[in-house]
């Protein structure tokens, strides 16, 4: 029996078959394409370890081999947490070639998310490694196995004693690549290849079934608009399980295109700029946090960041004057990416203009997007309104999730991400905020972008956040979080640079929290969540 999603209607796949948007090869083909063109370039550098696509498919067959005997079969299914490694793509490739479909877990997610997926998805395999506390030892796992009956073989990253280690099963007794006959590929290319996993900024993360088709079709379409060829050295920086670093173009778009993937530990900036030095990285993917601070250190390192041709920003709201700052500071071009995990991808084209003032158009003439207000009517062109849409890369349904479903689209089967944006008449988007992103305090209603937009124009503010907080009396308040640059200010001069760029008296933030970091998500990205739980304490 395959896994089971939600499908395009019958007319849209035909459709998008017809247009060649789905091209019916699995994600392998790509590996399997360099194998047979390109097989002595080198696909991954991971430290000091390197790797030619030969052996990124001969470590993946081996593997698939291994597993196979072991009896993982097609249609199971596997959980897999791994940090940012070269055994992530081993797995990746080998878990396709077998048919298994993998949701992989952020290296810094916990229990309660883990437990969580094990629970919906009822793995017949778990990947782990014992570096993550969790899998440090045995007794974590045996409580899954006791709650979930479905585990029956576990892998681990490294050598533990509980469980097989990868390491001795990828190379021989004398450190050496197995080189392993090819093995048979075993689904198809409308089937469910992996579960891409969701923001859950409103509880807990759900899977996103992304099918061969049609997460094929977004890397290939990624990489002609991005125009990767096998010159692009291609750090991976964030997460690696993320949906940008892996295929907004991320590594599988460096695999379409022959190019170097070279994976970096985290991005912090010391060390990417090592990385970007030593192997002459022309181009990365950040969220807007880490680029702060870039920013702020790259001063201090010019010289290691030669290379860097591009980076693109994405994943959270982008602040303007730190869009501008990258060119003159970073010395390369940015590039900004809106996408999400469930499908649409926005890029921004070559224009200066255009790529510090929005987040870019749909990659392809195949994206539906409509705007529409409340009651679900398009709104005006440049209007701010919900981000609707529907596409050959933009899936159908959360996993086994049908109550939830059910409000996420709609009757025409558009997606609505709960994003609020802008559109103009060329497509280009904006994004403002999301649908639960605005303060409504007393009479006014505030974008809280709007405000942590004008909050980074003061000189001394290198990262901003405002929450909304309950209030008794007013509805709701905002409180400010503040990541200061070196130097120190009070809030009155915020509130005074705030005054003077034309914020009403009402709509000033109610408190200021300053901090040294701010919390993050997994992928890196602000955790609002967490920050709302602070304010309601300080307001
Ligand atoms: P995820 O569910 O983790 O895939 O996150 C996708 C969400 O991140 C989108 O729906 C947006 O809310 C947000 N996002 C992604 N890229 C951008 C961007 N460039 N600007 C603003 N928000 C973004
Ligand atoms: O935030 C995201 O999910 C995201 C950002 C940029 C994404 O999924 C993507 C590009 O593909």
């Amino acid at each position: 029996m395959s896994i089971a999603y939600s499908r395009w209607p019958k007319n849209f796949e035909e459709a998008y078959r017809k247009a060649g948007y789905w091209s019916d090869e699995p994600l392998t083909q790509m590996i399997e394409d360099q194998v047979e063109s390109n097989p002595n370039s080198v696909a991954i550098i991971d430290g000091e370890r390197q790797v030619t696509y030969l052996e990124l498919d001969q470590m993946a067959n081996t593997l698939a081999i291994y597993l196979d005997q072991q009896g993982v079969k097609r249609f199971d299914t596997a959980l897999v947490q791994l940090p940012n490694c070269l055994e992530f793509y081993v797995t990746y490739f080998a878990l396709l070639k077998l048919g298994v479909a993998a949701v992989n877990a952020f290296f810094h997610q916990q229990a309660l998310e883990i437990s969580a997926y094990v629970e919906q998805l009822a793995p017949s395999l778990l990947i782990v490694s014992p570096e993550h506390e969790l899998f440090a030892n045995q007794e974590f796992v045996s409580g899954l196995k006791t709650a979930s009956t479905s585990i029956e073989t576990i892998l681990s990253l490294k050598a533990c004693d509980y469980a097989v280690s990868m390491q001795d099963i990828l190379y021989s007794a004398d450190h050496k690549i197995i080189e392993n006959p090819s093995f048979d590929q075993a689904s198809d290319a409308d089937e469910v290849a992996f579960f891409q996993l969701s923001s859950g900024s409103t509880g807990l993360s759900k899977l996103i079934p992304r099918t061969h088709n049609d997460y094929l079709y977004s890397v290939r379409k990624s990489v002609e608009v991005c125009g990767l060829d096998q010159d692009t050295r291609y750090l991976c920086a964030l997460p690696i399980q993320h949906n940008f670093p892996m295929s907004s173009p991320g590594a599988l778009g460096v695999f379409y295109a022959g190019a170097t993937l070279i994976i970096a530990q985290s991005s912090e900036p010391i060390h990417c700029f090592e990385l970007i030095s030593k192997h002459q990285v022309n181009m990365t993917a950040l969220v807007p946090p880490a680029v702060a601070l870039w920013l702020d250190a790259a001063p201090e390192h010019q010289a290691k960041l030669k290379s860097l041709k591009l980076l693109q920003v994405g994943g959270a709201s982008f602040a303007e004057a730190q869009a501008r700052l990258v060119s003159q500071v970073l010395g390369c071009q940015l590039q900004q990416v809106f996408g999400m995990a469930e499908g649409l991808v926005n890029y921004t084209r070559l224009d200066e203009e255009l790529n510090y003032t929005t987040q870019g158009r749909p990659m392809s003439e195949a994206d539906e997007v409509r705007v529409v207000n409340q009651a679900c009517q398009e709104v005006a062109v440049g209007q701010i309104g919900m981000l609707m849409t529907r596409g050959p890369y933009t899936f159908r349904g959360y996993f086994n999730s049908p109550e939830y479903n059910q409000s996420s689209f709609d009757a025409e089967g558009f997606y609505c991400s709960g994003d609020l944006v802008q559109q103009d008449a060329l497509g280009n988007i904006k994004v403002v905020g999301r649908v639960n992103e605005q303060i409504k305090r007393g009479h006014e209603t505030l974008a809280l972008h709007e405000v942590e937009n004008l909050l980074l124009k003061h000189e001394a503010i290198s990262q901003v956040a405002l929450v909304a907080v309950p209030d008794a009396e007013l509805g709701e308040k905002s409180c400010a979080f503040l990541v200061l640059k070196n130097k120190d200010i009070k809030p009155l001069v915020i509130r005074k640079h705030l005054v003077s760029l034309g914020i009403g008296k009402d709509s000033l933030p109610d408190a200021f929290q300053f901090l040294s970091n701010m919390p993050l998500t997994p992928v890196g990205k602000i955790d609002k969540q967490a920050l709302k739980t602070q304010a309601l304490k300080v307001i």
